[in-house]
């Protein structure tokens, strides 16, 4: 029997990794080769992505992926990322600047120059994507008077980047170009509409191609570096790192709904069509495309961020602080004793959180959290209500049932927050896998490939009789999150649709 190995390069916010899945018709099981930190830098005030560093961890995972296979071999190698950032090339390849980060400022005053070229509404019905202030285009309007744009060839989303420096072949994939709010989500096509209206040349962007299509080879020094044979192929996979977490929701029926909380929270719903309602626009609901057709009907939270961030500053400040140990702690604190709003575009930016979900509190007449314990229980109340939310919300825009949620992504470790979204939500939580996305990237390889058949029904019963999962009932008094709900008023955790 042929054996297949196919390696995912799954590059999160907060970490890179590279994954090995072996895929069989009834096996599938994943070893991590290698892992490495995400760590963003400041240059001469903007934030950018060490582009360079984790295209090395990318290696150096490959690498780590030849020597745990036999003869080195792998079937392909498929590649997702964090959405919407991309770096600029000149005509013969060169990278024309460093990548910019997502939580940058340069794209603060770009919503209201959008908005004075086609209104919020109008780009809504075009794009069916929800407001998050650093969409590609509006990345792409605050940059307009750069040199680096006005020189550029090509534009390459992250991840097209990183197989075109693994093949150098140049393609946009589908569900990753649906963040940049230039895609149609009715035609999965660009919106010439959109781009016209902005001044965005959409030639810039390399053709179309999706998930499980050809994306090239290693190239010869590729080749060399990791130790991998040739031909070792790409393959394109759901390479927004969400759309491939979504493949990887282990759902056994169709009413399900999904989170997938990493970095960000990301609840939501696969729908086969968009819904492009004005109650969906003043809901801030996203309608990015998914693998197989779908559409990925969701809302962005802030997410596991929010603690992160806590954490950093604590421990720049001297303090001491051990994960599992404040969230022992925490599970002890008191219950919904204060909560923020965990869609509030106010925590994307770094740097001082606790201090932002203080004046959250006061603001809203709440205690505020004395200790690091209570503010963590502050941000996972938070983000339970704010999950809660999120999958109401989407069940009622859309006309459909919820019966299950499924936790994906590294918060599956976060016993407390997987327990309190089922309290929240009132409805048993299914948690796992941590490593969704890159399960979903080898899942989708592996059918192009041919070791597995299927629909995404097929994928998700493969992870389910696989993968170790946990579920959570739903536990305590249900009033008490609409009581905490009614704190923040009626504009809460829409993240403030335009
Ligand atoms: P991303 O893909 O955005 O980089 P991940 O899906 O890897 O993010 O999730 C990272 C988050 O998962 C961390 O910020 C942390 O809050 C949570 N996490 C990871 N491991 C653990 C653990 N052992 N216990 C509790 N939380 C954890
Ligand atoms: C999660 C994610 C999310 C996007 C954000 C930029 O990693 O891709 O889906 O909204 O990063």
């Amino acid at each position: 029997t042929t054996e297949h190995r196919f390696a995912a390069v799954d590059l999160g916010a907060s970490s890179g990794r590279v994954i090995v899945g072996e895929v069989a018709p009834d096996r599938l099981t994943l070893h991590e080769a290698h892992r490495f930190p995400n760590r963003p830098t400041r240059v001469l005030g903007t934030l950018h992505w060490n582009i360079l560093s984790l295209y090395q961890g990318v290696l150096e995972g490959l690498n780590a992926a030849a020597a745990h296979t036999a003869h080195n071999r792998l079937t392909s190698i498929g590649i997702d990322t964090w959405a919407v950032d991309y770096g600029l090339l000149a005509a013969d390849g060169t990278l024309l600047a460093n990548p910019v980060h997502y939580r940058d400022t340069r794209t603060t005053g770009a919503a209201e120059r959008v908005a004075a070229a086609i209104p919020p509404p109008a780009l809504y019905a075009a794009t069916g994507l929800q407001h998050l202030p650093f969409n590609t285009i509006y990345q792409l309007v605050a940059a307009r008077a750069t040199p680096a744009l006005a020189a550029a060839h090509r534009l390459l989303l992250i991840p097209d980047l990183i197989a075109y420096w693994l093949t150098g072949e140049a393609g946009t994939e589908l569900t990753n170009a649906s963040t940049t709010q230039l895609i149609d989500p009715r035609t999965r096509s660009w919106s010439t509409q959109v781009a016209d209206a902005l001044g965005i040349d959409l030639s810039l962007f390399p053709p179309l191609r999706n998930p499980g299509s050809p994306a090239g080879h290693l190239l010869p020094d590729v080749l060399a570096a990791t130790g991998l044979p040739h031909p070792t192929p790409v393959t394109a996979v759901g390479s927004h790192d969400t759309a491939s977490a979504v493949v990887g929701v282990p759902a056994t029926t169709p009413d399900f709904a999904y989170i997938a909380t990493g970095t960000w929270s990301l609840a939501g719903l696969e729908l086969d069509a968009p819904v492009l309602t004005e109650a969906s626009r003043a809901a801030n609901f996203t309608n990015e495309l998914g693998v197989d057709g779908t559409v990925r009907y969701l809302r962005n939270i802030m997410g596991l961020w929010m603690l992160q961030e806590c954490l950093r500053t604590w421990e720049s400040t001297g303090g001491e602080h051990h994960l599992p140990t404040l969230l022992e702690a925490a599970a002890e604190a008191t219950p919904l004793r204060s909560v923020v709003d965990a869609g509030d575009p106010a925590f994307i930016a770094p740097d001082h959180m606790p201090d932002r979900i203080a004046d959250a509190c006061r603001r809203t007449g709440q205690p505020v959290p004395r200790t690091p314990a209570e503010t963590t229980r502050c941000v996972l109340d938070s983000l339970a209500l704010a999950h809660r939310r999120a999958i109401e919300d989407a069940a009622r825009l859309s006309g459909r049932t919820v019966r299950t949620v499924h936790i994906v992504g590294g918060g599956v470790h976060n016993t407390l927050l997987c327990q309190l979204t089922a309290d929240a939500c009132g409805l048993p939580v299914v948690a796992g896998p941590a490593e969704a996305a890159a399960l979903g990237n080898v899942l989708v390889q592996a059918r192009t490939a041919g070791a597995i058949t299927g629909g995404l029904t097929d994928l998700r019963a493969l992870l389910h009789s696989t993968q170790p999962l946990r579920q959570y009932e739903p536990t305590g008094d249900h009033s008490a999150w609409d009581r905490a709900a009614a704190r923040l008023g009626d504009a809460q955790v829409t993240g403030a649709a335009t």
